[in-house]
């Protein structure tokens, strides 16, 4: 028997019934002090048996929520319409939740998540969260504090959607639950999260959030100096601070009420600090005594939340046998639904594994990329304007979509992109973040869940990183953790590459895409042309908008205002919207001497037959363009060369890529990107495994960050480096 267990058992025996106060003597909205244990004892009867199970080599996760089954009082407290986003240890709210609904099975729920069974009810055994759809509980990853920039995001979100028309799966008057640990709070993920929401609430928009921080005083082994959590959150003006004693639910419920009266009337955050204890150490086999002295854990005994909330029964007439009978009951249920789910069968195959990963429809999303509308004036524009257009008949199209990030408002973007758009549209759809890429994603990730379709914008790929995980470690997980049951669709444009002549040095010339390319079921896209970004932005948001997809859009941004080709005046980089959508992973091909000339149309990759070319260039971004002139001098030299443009570098377009690469049986490979790390790698990787027998031949830049001034082109791969290698594979036998 677990000693917490013989500590509950002889505590409750021993205990006389407390004369005051009672709990039928609170003003308010009276607590429901059997839900509330029984939530608790479910909580801590399904904690005993991730213990045992682990032991019996059938359970996986033993972390627990043991002295912190207070935190069901906030689901009592809060509709189960509000959306909520846990701690890991929050799994007597998950149990109190589930009780205010029929029909639900929270025991089994949590007991499928500790087995991974293939069954469970959100991530289907792919990892143990607490969520579920009908409780409003979206799940939630092990990167702690990555969920707050979400749920700051959702509650700027809901009313904006609601404010819009836009269906959205929250009532407006909704409250969203965010909790974490003491040590989390410290996450800069946390304190961003938090400052963005009082940064919104200080411009007096709505921004319903309950922060809750469960304050066990550790963050594994390491204390949290007392004091620090209302050092820290107490006297932030614009965040309304309130704590309550987990051990004391009487006096713990009016200011948990409080809290959530305050946020849903007054649609302001809230910072409700609840002290807990955390039972049994971090997890499975982290043993507390090494660092723990033996009084300090023998004390947090006399804290048990469970314990408490049984006094309180006992003081409200039920006698202690009647308590233990309960908790009893409760523990005998689990036990027997773990038994029953000893067949349960778990995942099977890759492809059970990754079903919700990135489901696609093509079809579907060529018909809904038909309803953003084109430009039809047949206006030849830059890539910048075309975006601006595509931009604005997709904001017109369809109310469910946001366009925002750092001076995409008034400004219109540092590079003019979104000009005129806010203006257009208004404050509402289009409009300036504060400066955090973090808080940028997370409403994303938030609108995301409430029914809109953002379009965030990071000002410069370099900075993209220090908020990556929210789109690695979140956006991309959601619908694999929930097996499709919550989903966070967005297009997130990001300005990026180098080649930008006379400005910038690394961080506005950043080339380095590794860290995007290998995000399971996130596509990337670069569009080098103006019609190919309409036609790509189009599929992306409708995407969005059918598969949930996320998508990044690259935009090469020394492309942005490019006019000429191939001389000063010729007009060969400004292209017409030719409407419709291009196929995530279909690529463009260039066929030699017909369309490198400047005003030539491209030839759909649908034509395979055998090339008169000599080689083919593959490439993207501003390849294309370095690609097309350099293939312009060898076809004036007599050398015809094809240019493919991947357009989409993850999903690459293997069968597009191979067919080019048959047609010519010569491959030169233009990556603009690092040798290390770089798009060429995938690219040769699939002509390998796609059993491509030519001639490949690579050219990347340098493994180097980006300098500034005339001395990238050191490290840049330029027509020059490109021109001498294709002389030298066209002149080399093929196989
Ligand atoms: C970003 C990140 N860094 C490190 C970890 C490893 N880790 C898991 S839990 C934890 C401590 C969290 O403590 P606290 O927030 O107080 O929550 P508690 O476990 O005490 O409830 C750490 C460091 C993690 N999950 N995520």
């Amino acid at each position: 028997m677990h000693p917490l267990d013989v500590h509950f058992r002889q505590r409750l025996s021993r205990s006389e019934p407390i004369a005051e106060p009672r709990h039928d003597q609170l003003s308010g909205a009276p607590l429901d002090l059997w839900a509330l244990f029984k939530a608790q004892a479910t909580s801590r009867q399904l904690d005993f048996a991730a213990r045992t199970l682990q032991q019996q080599g059938r359970g996986f996760y033993t972390i627990g929520s043991a002295g912190h089954e207070s935190n069901a009082m906030i689901a009592l407290a809060t509709r189960p319409t509000d959306p909520a986003l846990l701690h890991y240890r929050s799994g007597g709210f998950y149990v109190a939740r589930a009780g205010q609904l029929g029909g639900t099975t929270p025991v089994r729920d949590i007991l499928q998540g500790l087995l991974a069974l293939a069954d469970e009810p959100i991530a289907g055994g792919r990892h143990k969260v607490f969520g579920h759809p009908r409780l409003a509980i979206i799940p939630q990853t092990s990167t702690v504090a990555s969920h707050l920039p979400r749920a700051v995001g959702l509650a700027v979100a809901l009313n904006r959607a609601h404010r819009l028309g836009v269906e959205c799966e929250w009532p407006s008057d909704a409250v969203v639950i965010c909790t974490f640990g003491d040590a989390s709070a410290n996450h800069s993920t946390a304190a961003g999260a938090i400052n963005t929401a009082i940064h919104t609430a200080y411009q007096a928009l709505p921004v319903p959030i309950l922060f809750v921080c469960e304050d066990n005083g550790l963050g594994i082994s390491v204390p949290t100096p007392p004091g620090w959590i209302e050092s820290a959150y107490g006297s932030r003006p614009g965040l309304r601070y309130l704590r309550a004693d987990g051990a004391d639910p009487l006096k713990a419920w009016p200011v948990i009420t409080e809290a959530v009266d305050f946020v849903r009337g007054c649609r302001r955050p809230a910072f409700l600090h609840l002290d807990t204890v955390r039972f049994g150490g971090h997890a499975g086999s982290d043993a507390e005594i090494s660092y723990r002295r033996p009084r300090d854990i023998e004390a947090d005994y006399g804290r048990d939340p469970l314990l408490a909330t049984a006094n309180q029964l006992r003081a409200a007439g039920v006698s202690a046998a009647e308590v233990l009978a309960s908790y009893d009951q409760i523990g005998a249920e689990v036990e027997a639904e773990a038994g029953r789910l000893q067949d349960q069968p778990r995942l099977r195959s890759a492809v059970e594994v990754m079903a919700p990963l990135a489901p696609r429809r093509p079809e579907r999303v060529a018909k809904s990329a038909e309803t953003l509308g084109a430009d039809s004036s047949g206006a030849h524009r830059t890539l910048a304007e075309s975006i601006n257009a595509t931009l604005g008949n997709i904001l017109a199209a369809d109310r469910r979509v946001l366009v925002f990030g750092e001076d995409v408002g008034v400004k219109g973007g540092v590079y003019g992109v979104t000009r005129g758009l806010a203006r257009t549209f208004g404050a509402a759809r289009v409009f300036d973040t504060l400066l955090d890429e973090q808080s940028i994603l997370g409403l994303g990730l938030g609108a995301g869940l409430a029914g809109l379709i953002p379009i965030p914008e990071i000002q410069y790929l370099a900075y993209l990183h220090n908020a990556e995980d929210q789109l690695r470690g979140e956006a991309a997980t959601l619908s694999f953790f929930s097996t499709g049951r919550f989903s966070n669709p967005m297009v997130v444009r990001i300005a990026g590459l180098a080649y930008q002549k006379g400005f910038g040095g690394h961080f506005h010339n950043d080339n380095a895409l590794g860290v995007l390319r290998d995000i399971p079921g996130v596509v990337v896209a670069c569009p080098a042309r103006a019609d190919d970004a309409a036609g790509m932005l189009r599929t992306c948001v409708a995407a969005a908008s059918i598969d949930s997809s996320i998508a990044v859009f690259l935009e090469p941004i020394a492309l942005y205002h490019r006019r000429d080709l191939h001389s000063g005046g010729d007009g060969g980089w400004l292209a017409t919207d030719r409407g419709g959508s291009v196929a995530i992973g279909s690529a463009r091909l260039y066929r030699a001497g017909a369309d490198s000339s400047p005003s030539a149309e491209a030839l759909p990759t649908s034509e395979r037959s055998a090339s008169s070319a000599g080689l083919t260039m593959v490439t993207f971004g501003n390849g294309v363009l370095m690609s097309l002139r350099v293939a312009h001098r060898l076809d004036q030299a007599g050398i015809a060369v094809d240019v493919l443009d991947l357009r989409w570098l993850a999903p690459l377009p293997v069968d597009d890529l191979l067919a080019a690469a048959r047609a010519t049986g010569r491959v030169l490979v233009v990556d603009e990107t690092r040798r290390t790390g770089g798009v060429g790698e995938g690219v040769i990787t699939a002509l390998v495994e796609g059993g491509f027998t030519g001639q490949i031949v690579r050219v990347a830049s340098r493994d180097s960050f980006v300098p500034l001034g005339p001395a990238a082109d050191h490290v840049l791969l330029g027509e020059d480096e490109i021109e001498k290698a294709a002389l030298h594979l066209y002149a080399t036998e093929t196989p």
